[in-house]
């Protein structure tokens, strides 16, 4: 990989902590509504698999979307103006922190029922086969969503008619205050994908080089081979499972150890052991990031909010380019 790339990667995944960051704060000062969740300690994952995907490639998920939401090329200013749910906002403030979508940028959400958006997934791909193409749909979702009887019909879909998936689960460890372990028959998930005779790898989440590795990988099997294939993420959240989470499931211990090995921490060491960048490379990245954030949070604080007259404006989208 180029080291622009690499650059281009690190820049989203500080950017996508900062904003979340701020998002926190503004959350805390009342000025977001709903419910809101944080991505953070899981960047790696999202950048890794994004940065591997071509713009044709769709990608969707779950409600842990603000990240994906700037892999995929949003701002920082349409992602912070629709979690204070502004009509500038990248689903017209309409949509709020877990509903981000954009059909230009290939998101399709921001779904905030637990694996309701995996038959989702299975009917854009089954839609692009119709079409005589090979774009893939790169599926998102959490470990607490294989539980759900709708990853099993999905995944079994996608393997008797060959749709072109790549099924990704987030292995965050919990399912909010639930671990895989009390909710789950298998904690090894990727034994799911084996019942559908499914291809499959685990992965760690935390090293965004080595998802990204595994993400190429695996689109080039789907795309070449016209079957879905399931990759397993070992990630962590950092946060609570939401923003009122008392974290009573967890001790202090386990997310220490976690956070020592922050993926953005890991991967700015790679970039300096590697020569892709010097310390004041890395450096001038992130002061640039603060000042995207800063922008952002004023361009959404001054944005107005949508107008009554576009309640019932963009519930459907009436046509998708093949
Ligand atoms: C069908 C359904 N049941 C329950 C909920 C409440 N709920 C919201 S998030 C969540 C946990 C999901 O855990 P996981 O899939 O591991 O995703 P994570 O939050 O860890 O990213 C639950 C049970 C929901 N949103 N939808
Ligand atoms: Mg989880």
């Amino acid at each position: 990989m180029k080291k622009e790339q690499q650059l281009d990667m690190y820049h989203q995944m500080v950017l996508i902590r900062r904003v979340e960051e701020r998002g926190a704060e503004l959350y805390q000062a009342g000025k977001i509504g709903g419910f809101m969740h944080l991505y953070i300690g899981q960047e790696a994952v999202s950048t890794g698999l994004i940065a591997a995907r071509e713009p044709r490639d769709r990608v969707i998920t779950a409600y842990r979307d603000h990240g994906v939401a700037i892999n995929c090329g949003l701002s920082a200013d349409e992602v912070m103006a629709e979690l204070l749910g502004k009509a500038t906002g990248m689903s017209k403030g309409k949509g709020g922190s877990m509903h981000m979508a954009s059909v230009e940028k290939n998101m399709w959400g921001g779904h905030a029922i637990v694996g309701g958006h995996l038959p989702i997934a299975a009917g854009l791909a089954l839609g692009d086969q119709y079409a005589k193409n090979d774009n893939v749909t790169i599926c998102m979702f959490g470990d607490g969503a294989t539980n759900i009887g709708y990853f099993h019909e999905a995944l079994n879909l996608a393997k008797t008619w060959g749709l072109r998936v790549l099924w990704v689960c987030e292995n965050n460890q919990y399912g909010m205050g639930t671990s895989v372990e009390r909710a789950s028959a298998v904690s090894d998930i990727r034994q799911k994908a084996e019942g559908y005779a499914m291809k499959n790898a685990e992965v760690n989440g935390m090293d965004v080089m080595a998802v990204y590795e595994a993400a190429k990988e695996a689109i080039q099997y789907v795309r070449k081979e016209g079957q879905p294939y399931f990759l397993e993420v070992d990630t962590y959240r950092f946060r609570g499972h939401s923003m009122g989470d008392p974290e009573r499931y967890r001790k202090a211990e386990e997310v220490k150890q976690w956070q020592e090995n922050d993926p953005i921490g890991i991967f700015n060491k790679y970039l300096l052991d590697t020569k892709a960048s010097t310390r004041k490379g890395l450096d001038e990245i992130e002061a640039r990031v603060e000042e995207e954030v800063n922008k952002a949070v004023e361009f959404a604080e001054a944005s107005p909010e949508p107008a009554l007259e576009e309640l019932f404006t963009n519930v459907y989208v009436e046509e998708v380019n093949r």
